[in-house]
């Protein structure tokens, strides 16, 4: 008998389902349809610490609400903040002219060093050539996921060292270089009149799923004794790092910071944001479960699926919430909530429905009750749920068409924001 499926046929359409699908969602029941959404009860952001009353003014979010959030994120969630490393220093590697002249290209080495030892990352940055000390510029920063390298086509760029993800022998390679560019607009965010930094997160943190990371972590500069050591407080407290090193910049508005981060690296812009008040401006993008998305949904990736496959992004103590989001005491509005009176900016995209989009904006849109106690104005609502109709409030939003992914339109969005609240004008 003829075969209806050829192997060739049957490999093709195996793989097609594995491109199209999360390999964890395979493995774990994922829910993506509305009306499946357990019932669950969204704690209160209001809501007093004795249970007796909402708060009604700022100062009571600041004083009483927010360091029980932040209790919460360090000891249940995300780990503590980690200290101030005891030297910091900073050394400029390389500095050039590039972009015809429009920019000064940095790669500034950044040592950090503690009682247990030394550990060095490398930022790379560009600036508009006419920051100076009389004139500093904002500066977005933002980790980035394949090496500074791979962010742009500038053979300058130094390659990493530190362990990578996804390419043969985990070593970076030359072949790499500019293979993330377009998630990396440097020339239109210059001419928008920014600074941009980032930093390879694996230099920080080496996000080894099978293999434990961090002996060859920042963490190795601390006392061996520390209870945990989860890579998101890690990868947070690495671009805060970035931002001490534009404190010594004198061509940087170190008051105007806005933090970038994309999916487990926007779960990091957003811890790093509430860990570090030195942050003026926050952008999470698609950053999901246990970053903008409302756990409680249990819609795409849950906590059982999250604390299952990256155990150690985060705190133990997250693993007690798998399949009982409804009993987290706080949910990830909280989250966003802890920027305030700081803009913190949600961005989706229609088809990354394993981050939850609705739910991220829902989380928003809870947060904007704590913004309003400082008096904003301009707050989003669920009608801001459309595709690629941004809202640049008080907080941001935006609905990008397409996957998950960080795109030039993400970009420029943030510039706008960034135009908007640090009063620049466009470009
Ligand atoms: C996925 C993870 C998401 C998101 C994403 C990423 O595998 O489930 O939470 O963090 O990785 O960072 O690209």
């Amino acid at each position: 008998m003829k075969k209806l499926y050829s192997p060739k046929l049957i490999v093709a359409a195996m793989f097609a389902v594995f491109a199209a699908f999360p390999l964890c969602a395979q493995k774990f029941k994922v829910n993506y349809d509305e009306s499946k959404i357990p019932a669950y009860q969204l704690p209160n952001i209001l809501k007093k610490a004795d249970g007796q009353g909402e708060i009604s003014t700022s100062l009571e979010w600041l004083d009483s609400s927010r360091p029980r959030i932040l209790s919460v994120l360090e000891n249940e969630f995300y780990g503590r903040k980690l200290p101030r490393p005891a030297k910091t220093e900073f050394e400029v590697v390389d500095e050039a002219d590039v972009l015809n002249g429009a920019a000064v290209r940095k790669q500034v080495k950044i040592t950090v060093s503690d009682i247990a030892g030394s550990h060095s990352f490398t930022m790379l940055m560009y600036a508009p050539k006419s920051a100076s000390k009389g004139n500093p510029v904002p500066a977005f920063i933002a980790l980035n996921f394949k090496g500074n390298h791979a962010t742009s086509d500038d053979k300058e760029i130094l390659i990493t060292k530190a362990w990578m993800r996804g390419v043969k022998g985990n070593k970076a390679r030359e072949e790499d270089r500019g293979a993330a560019k377009k998630r990396w607009p440097f020339e239109e965010i210059v001419k928008r009149g920014y600074a941009i930094a980032t930093i390879y997160y694996g230099e920080i943190y080496p996000d080894k799923e099978k293999l434990d990371g961090t002996p060859e972590s920042v963490y190795r500069i601390f006392d061996s004794n520390a209870v945990e050591m989860p890579s998101i407080a890690a990868w947070s407290w690495g671009l805060s790092r970035g931002i001490d090193a534009f404190e010594t910049m004198p061509e940087i508005d170190s008051n105007k910071i806005f933090v970038v981060g994309h999916s487990r690296l926007g779960k990091t812009s957003l811890l790093t944001g509430a860990y570090d008040k030195r942050v003026a401006i926050c952008a999470s993008n698609d950053s999901g479960c246990m970053g903008a998305a409302i756990s409680r949904r249990a819609y795409g990736e849950t906590v059982d699926i999250i604390t299952t496959q990256f155990p150690f992004w985060f705190s133990k103590n997250l693993n007690k919430y798998k399949n009982a989001e409804n009993s987290m005491p706080i949910d990830q509005h909280q989250l966003l909530a802890m920027l305030a009176p700081r803009p913190v900016y949600v961005a989706s995209a229609t088809e990354d429905k394993w981050a939850d989009p609705k739910g991220e904006l829902m989380a928003l849109v809870e947060a904007a009750k704590i913004y309003k106690l400082f008096g904003a104005k301009e707050l989003p609502t669920m009608d801001n749920f459309v595709p690629e109709k941004p809202f640049h409030g008080d907080v941001g939003y935006h609905l990008r068409v397409g996957k998950h992914d960080l795109t030039v339109y993400d970009w420029m969005n943030y510039c706008d924001f960034a135009d908007k609240h640090f009063g620049q004008s466009k470009k």
